[in-house]
């Protein structure tokens, strides 16, 4: 949605995508600029949409451990169950374990649309795996979107037999164009029998990485690029990155922070690398966005992710588990298409809500004089279908909104540690709270469904405005809302909050 501002120009619609070039604040509306059958590509797809990202699911299977090259930043040996990052899985599957924990899965959780494979490796270096799961898949789950991220050296070859089984989804980590920065991200490749080590076998991936993305777009094949960003190594050059895939045809570019702690052994957590800030990271979106529609939505999720993204409920789906379930795939299949139905209807009931819901300049001034309203960032607890529907201590994640008097954008979202586990109360692991107050720097409200006493006290005291009074709103209109309150309260003008950071 994109919150139109009564006599003014609307803002330029993004030139393709699924995710907006201004902030990934993609809808309905900015899908509607697509051609139809890219529209039918995405606008279910979690991570190609934002806006779908609120409604569908997406999982992964672990089918694929060996890779063919190494990344500075992986290390497919640490484990942990809470641990969230791309490499990490708990149970390794055989492509028929993987097509039944797909099956059950899809039919306990209908909004799931996409099944990825993800590794742990790469899963083109595990080519009979990995295509045997799609093949399989093809036939038994026609109603699931196949999807695949590869690092892309064994692409060029895998990609007449991944247009067989219908894949309309590619992900390709392309971390840089030039040989020289790629021999400080990847010290070797396996090519040809043979391990090739620095700038020679950097080449050679960056060949391969461009030859396919080539291959794919000629196939009409929608190709998501995904970036490592890891400072002082290739973050100027991300920028250089963003134009060429987009020139090549690529539908979506993905700047992901580098995760590098030293408990996970990878040579970039033991050097002590760091990653990025948020802010940081969205200057480089930012930057890259001109150039390109740029997602900001991703959660770098585990091989083995299971649910919407930002939540992870393979738990309950371990083999084990999935052992003993009888599924019947038409009767789930039968139930999906509805609720798929009741979605989309209510996603259209949304937009049409919000299409109703205007920032106007014209009531925030007549509040008081002409004043220029400075934009605002707010952060949101939802636990999905776009609405603020989650109590701020059950919140794992919050979701940052930037509200301007010309819209509201999505700009990314910020993990927090939950601290409280069970009913109302909330408030008695203290320091997991002020990590969470902390995580909301930059933020001046937070919106969510209900708020404990003792968070609203912390927040309030940390200038961020706690804010319970839109439960079960459209996030959008909601932060939208707020913002007009807190311009016609005169709290958004230059003069106001210049006095309130001289006073703090
Ligand atoms: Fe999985 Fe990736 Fe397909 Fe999505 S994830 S293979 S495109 S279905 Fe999505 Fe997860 Fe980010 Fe990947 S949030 S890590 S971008
Ligand atoms: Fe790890 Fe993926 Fe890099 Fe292979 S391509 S080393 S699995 S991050």
């Amino acid at each position: 949605m994109e919150l139109k501002v009564l006599g003014q120009d609307t803002p330029a619609a993004p030139s393709a995508g699924g995710c907006s070039s201004s902030g990934c604040g993609s809808s309905g509306d900015q899908l509607s600029h697509l051609p139809e059958a890219i529209r039918e590509k995405v606008h279910n797809h979690p991570c190609y949409s934002e806006e779908a990202h609120h409604h569908y699911a997406r999982m992964h299977v672990a089918v694929a451990p060996a890779c063919n090259i190494q990344c500075h930043y992986c290390n497919r040996k640490y484990d942990c169950a809470n641990e969230s990052r791309p490499g990490v899985v708990s149970e390794l599957l055989t492509p028929d374990q993987a097509v039944k924990k797909v099956m059950a899965v899809a039919a306990i959780i209908p909004q799931m649309t996409v099944l990825g494979i993800a590794g742990p490796g790469d899963p083109l270096a595990n080519p009979e795996r990995t295509q045997s799961t799609f093949r399989e898949l093809t036939e038994k789950a026609p109603d699931i979107k196949l999807c695949v991220s590869t690092n892309g050296l064994a692409l060029p070859d895998a990609v007449d037999e991944l247009c067989e089984h219908n894949i309309d989804h590619v992900t390709i980590t392309i971390n840089c164009v030039d040989p020289e920065v790629g021999a400080k991200i990847y010290p070797w490749i396996f090519w040809k029998n043979r391990r090739i080590k620095g700038a020679k076998g950097a080449k050679i991936l960056i060949e391969q990485q461009q030859k396919g993305l080539e291959m794919l777009v000629q196939r009409g094949v929608l190709v998501k690029v995904n970036s490592v960003m890891i400072l002082g190594v290739n973050d100027e050059h991300l920028k250089e990155v963003s134009k060429i895939v987009k020139a090549k045809g690529a539908f979506l570019h993905n700047v992901m922070p580098l995760i590098a702690e030293a408990e996970h052994g990878t040579f970039y957590g033991v050097m002590g690398q760091r990653g990025p800030t948020h802010d940081e990271l969205q200057a480089l979106q930012d930057e890259c966005a001109g150039d390109m529609n740029m997602m900001r939505h991703c959660r770098q999720c585990r091989a083995d992710a299971v649910g919407l993204l930002g939540e992870d409920r393979g738990d309950e789906f371990t083999m084990d588990k999935i052992e003993t379930m009888e599924i019947d795939y038409e009767k789930a299949m039968d139930e999906r298409r509805q609720v798929h139905a009741a979605i989309e209807a209510n996603r259209e009931a949304q937009k049409k809500s919000s299409g109703e819901t205007f920032i106007s300049l014209a009531q925030i001034k007549g509040a008081g004089s002409k004043r220029e309203t400075r934009p605002v960032l707010m952060a949101v607890a939802t636990e999905g279908h776009g609405l603020i529907n989650q109590h701020f201590g059950h919140a794992r994640e919050f979701l940052i909104y930037e509200a301007s008097a010309t819209d509201v954008r999505f700009i990314g979202h910020r993990k927090v540690d939950l601290y409280c586990s069970s009913g109302d109360t909330c408030g008695d692991a203290e320091t997991a709270l002020q990590k969470t107050i902390r995580s909301l720097e930059g933020c001046e409200a937070v919106l969510c469904s209900k708020i404990g006493y003792e968070p609203w006290g912390m927040l309030e005291d940390a200038a961020i405005m706690p804010n319970g009074e839109h439960p079960m709103e459209p996030i959008e209109e909601a932060v939208a809302a707020v913002y007009r309150e807190m311009a016609e309260d005169g709290r958004l003008d230059q003069q106001a909050s210049a006095k309130l950071r001289m006073s703090a």
